[in-house]
């Protein structure tokens, strides 16, 4: 009688300091000891947990991946020939620019309007739509550049717009020209991608033959962009400098440093090229140095610097010349192709300048495509300093 309930005691006892209620009873039925219970129920434990430290190790890294990715993009996307990772990075840009002659160069909306009373041409320059993208990020920085033909006196730049293919331009542009002369020319206007590093590329061109147009009302309309004609752009090459200036100091600094795809002067298909350095103010040449000359080659490299004195108030006015010319010891040395920057000027040229000045003390370095010398001297409209002849010098 004493032992029943002092049995059921210590078996009420043992359940007791285990845990109470449903959980225990359930742990008494499952035919395995305590102890390897508990050390299943901590492998689970310690199973779900490593799961869930692996989850968020994963998580974290392929963030951290994905940040990583950006410069070794912009890495490959600045090298010379496109890796294999650019590829898979921007495939459609890729395939932008590789692709067929159908791309869709996108349209132009322009103006015109001729002035018979005073003999002037006025082109409007309205906006683009739905233009190619040149770039790598699949958009371009347009900007429209207009000539008449044959003449092709005056060449104009819209303002770059950067990072967009629907740019609005909104500039117009005024050629003094008879109506005469009006009607057997052609006007080309040709939108181009910016690029700060490299050779700018042409999107596409609208040729207007202007004895087509009925000059009695302003036309304004909408064109498709078609490809460039090959045969008419000239290709003179293409020049890198940087300038720097520091008003302080008033010392403006310019450091020629390389040119390539020259145009061929010599017979031999080469030319030796030098370039000049010039200031111009008040129209008239004020300062002037040149590199040496690079014997036989188009991609000559200079890395000469030429500093000028150019005071606060005369960087306003100043225009920088820069022209390349091609040296022969037997007969006169002839210009390749010429630009000029200052607030004159238009386009890319004025965009560097304007850069510079910006940017005190600090060089800032683009490449300009040159542009025949012609052209730049009638913008420039220089007093031609007259050449007196060699008679008139000895008296
Ligand atoms: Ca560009
Ligand atoms: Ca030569």
């Amino acid at each position: 009688m004493t032992t029943t309930p002092s049995l059921k005691a210590t078996k009420h006892s043992n359940t007791t300091t285990a845990a109470p209620g449903f959980l225990p009873s359930l742990l008494d039925r499952i035919p395995l000891p305590r102890w390897a219970i508990y050390a299943i129920f901590a492998a689970g434990l310690l199973l779900i947990l490593i799961c869930l430290i692996c989850c968020c190790v994963k998580c974290c890294c392929t963030g951290k991946k994905k940040k990583k990715k950006m410069p070794d993009e912009t890495i490959n996307m600045k090298g010379i020939s496109g890796s294999t990772t650019a590829a898979l990075v921007q495939p459609d840009a890729v395939d932008l620019e590789y692709g067929g002659s159908n791309q869709q160069r996108g349209k132009l909306q322009y103006s015109l309007e001729f002035n018979a009373s005073r003999s002037e041409l006025s082109v409007g320059i309205k906006e683009a739509a739905a233009l190619q993208a040149m770039d790598s990020g699949g958009t371009s920085d347009p900007y429209v550049k207009i000539y008449i033909l044959p003449s092709k006196s005056k060449t104009f730049e819209t303002k770059v717009f950067r990072k967009t293919l629907n740019p609005v331009f909104n500039e117009t542009f005024r050629y003094p020209i008879p109506q005469k002369e009006l009607i057997e020319s052609t006007l080309v206007m040709q939108v181009y991608d910016f690029n700060r590093f490299s050779k700018h590329d042409i999107i596409g061109e609208i040729r207007l033959n202007l004895s087509t147009v009925d000059w009695n009302h302003v036309i304004e309309e909408w064109r498709d962009l078609s490809e460039a004609s090959k045969h008419e752009q000239e290709h003179l090459g293409e020049i890198c400098f940087s300038l720097r200036y520091v008003p302080t100091s008033s010392k403006l600094t310019v450091i020629i440093l390389e040119a390539k795809n020259l145009k061929k002067m010599d017979h031999g298909g080469s030319s030796d090229p030098y370039v000049k350095v010039q200031l111009i103010l008040d129209q008239k040449k004020w300062k002037k140095k040149r590199t040496s000359v690079k014997k036989r080659t188009l991609n000559p490299y200079f890395n000469e610097s030429f500093t000028f004195e150019v005071s606060f108030e005369q960087i306003q006015k100043v225009q920088l010349v820069i022209s390349v010319w091609d040296h022969d010891k037997m007969s006169r040395n002839d210009a390749i192709g010429k630009i000029f920057l200052g607030c004159m000027a238009t386009g890319n040229q004025l965009r560097h300048w304007a850069d510079m000045l910006s940017n005190p003390r600090k060089p800032v370095a683009q490449w300009h495509t040159l542009l025949s010398a012609e052209q730049v001297d009638s913008t420039l409209a220089l007093k031609h300093t007259l050449k007196i002849p060699f008679t008139n010098k000895i008296l």
